[in-house]
């Protein structure tokens, strides 16, 4: 058997260590490669378990780093990417624009450059055995009304820093599939949850304020509704996609689990009653209305229906159970939040708040 030799990007954040773990423990025989340049987001901790396993290895680097990433591509020939690589978080995409443009763009082009380089890609023969799979988010096509759903055929129309630069790399993608033969495959995918979620994203940042007795900031009125999907499920799909996707194609992947962004608070301040032996309503009182994010996307809901026909891919958790597990491990893991919000985490915190 041919030994699979992959490269992870940011395989070092949340989705990506998720995507790592699974890839390294399910496949002993494949090389997987993770190559983080360990931002902010980017912690080995949430490798400690695979760190030491001989079909895993780590690299610490930059995408955007051409002559480095022609480096890799030559000493491990690779025969996949899988790129999560990104700046990810939309607040710091509207305080920051610039550092989304390069990692997002300039890095997704930079790995597009050295595959379609090292695999010899060309519209006359497009390479076998080789697959640029680029994880992307179900952002990249706006927002919706009160009705419908994001399908892979839906225009893109992103309003975010973050979400206009996950479509151009996007774009790009497609770019090189279309113009150079490079073989590619792309997913649109819904918010995760879960283990390792950096303390900056909604849920393990009330998480960490209900545990600290803190404000619980909600955006607005809390009438936003996004798409949750447990994120273990979301890098299952990752797998099913990369092993047996069809080369050019799009598929998006949800949980098909809506909710609003008050109601989810609401509910997680009663588990995390339950959870820290508190009274009932003890940690709803913490809910604090904030001032609005600019531009903040009104819903977003993925049909995922592609991808469970014909890939036969499902989510495995109901949401309340998803949510619970993941208290627990937030619950249990004190030194791992203490970690990851050591740093500029506070300076960050204490800029992002306005409360009405
Ligand atoms: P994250 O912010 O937790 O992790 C990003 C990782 O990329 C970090 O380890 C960081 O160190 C690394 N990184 C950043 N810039 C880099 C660079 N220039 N070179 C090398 N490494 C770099 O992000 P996440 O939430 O795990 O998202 C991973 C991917 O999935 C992103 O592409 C994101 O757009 C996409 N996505 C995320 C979600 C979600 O709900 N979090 C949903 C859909 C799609
Ligand atoms: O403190 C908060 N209060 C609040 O009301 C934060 C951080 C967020 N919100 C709202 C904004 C959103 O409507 O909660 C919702 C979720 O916010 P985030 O956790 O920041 O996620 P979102 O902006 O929806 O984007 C996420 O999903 C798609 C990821 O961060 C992206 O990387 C992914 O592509």
């Amino acid at each position: 058997m041919k030994l699979k030799t992959i490269i992870i990007t940011g395989g070092a954040g949340f989705i990506g260590s998720h995507v790592v773990r699974l890839f390294v423990n399910k496949y002993p025989d494949y090389k997987i490669v993770n190559l983080d340049k360990l931002t902010y987001a980017g912690n080995l901790a949430n490798l400690k378990d695979i760190e030491k396993k001989s079909n895993y290895e780590f690299l610490k680097g930059d995408i955007c780093d051409a002559e480095l990433i022609q480096n890799i591509f030559e000493k491990y020939n690779f025969d996949g990417v899988i790129h999560l690589a990104a700046e990810s978080h939309v607040d710091r995409s509207i305080s920051n624009p610039m550092e989304f443009v390069k990692t997002n763009v300039i890095g997704t082009v930079t790995l597009l450059n050295a595959a379609k380089h090292f695999w010899k890609a060309s519209l006359d023969s497009i390479p076998k055995g080789n697959l640029f799979y680029h994880v992307s988010t179900d952002e990249v096509y706006g927002s919706l009304g009160k009705k419908g759903k994001f399908k892979e055929t839906t225009s893109y129309d992103p309003h975010s820093p973050y979400s206009s630069s996950k479509a151009s790399s996007d774009h790009f993608v497609r770019a090189y599939h279309d113009t150079f033969g490079l073989p590619v495959v792309i997913s649109n995918c819904s918010n995760n949850y879960g283990s390792f979620h950096f303390p900056e994203k909604l849920i393990p940042l009330a998480i960490n304020n209900i545990k600290n007795n803190k404000p619980v900031p909600v955006y607005g009125k809390g009438a936003n509704v996004r798409d949750w999907l447990f994120v273990e499920d979301h890098a299952r799909a990752i797998d099913v996609i990369y092993h047996k996707g069809k080369v050019g194609d799009t598929y998006n992947i949800g949980g098909n689990n809506e909710w609003k962004n008050i109601d989810l608070i609401k509910l997680l301040c009663k588990v995390m009653d339950e959870k820290l032996g508190r009274k009932k309503g003890e940690s709803a009182k913490l809910i604090t209305f904030v001032k609005d994010r600019a531009g903040h996307d009104l819903r977003y809901a993925i049909d995922s229906s592609k991808l469970q026909k014909k890939l036969k891919w499902r989510p495995s958790l109901k949401f309340e159970k998803g949510l619970k597990k993941t208290v627990d491990w937030y619950l249990a893991n004190e030194e791992w939040l203490k970690d990851v919000t050591s740093g500029d985490y506070q300076k960050y915190y204490d800029q992002q708040y306005v409360i009405r």
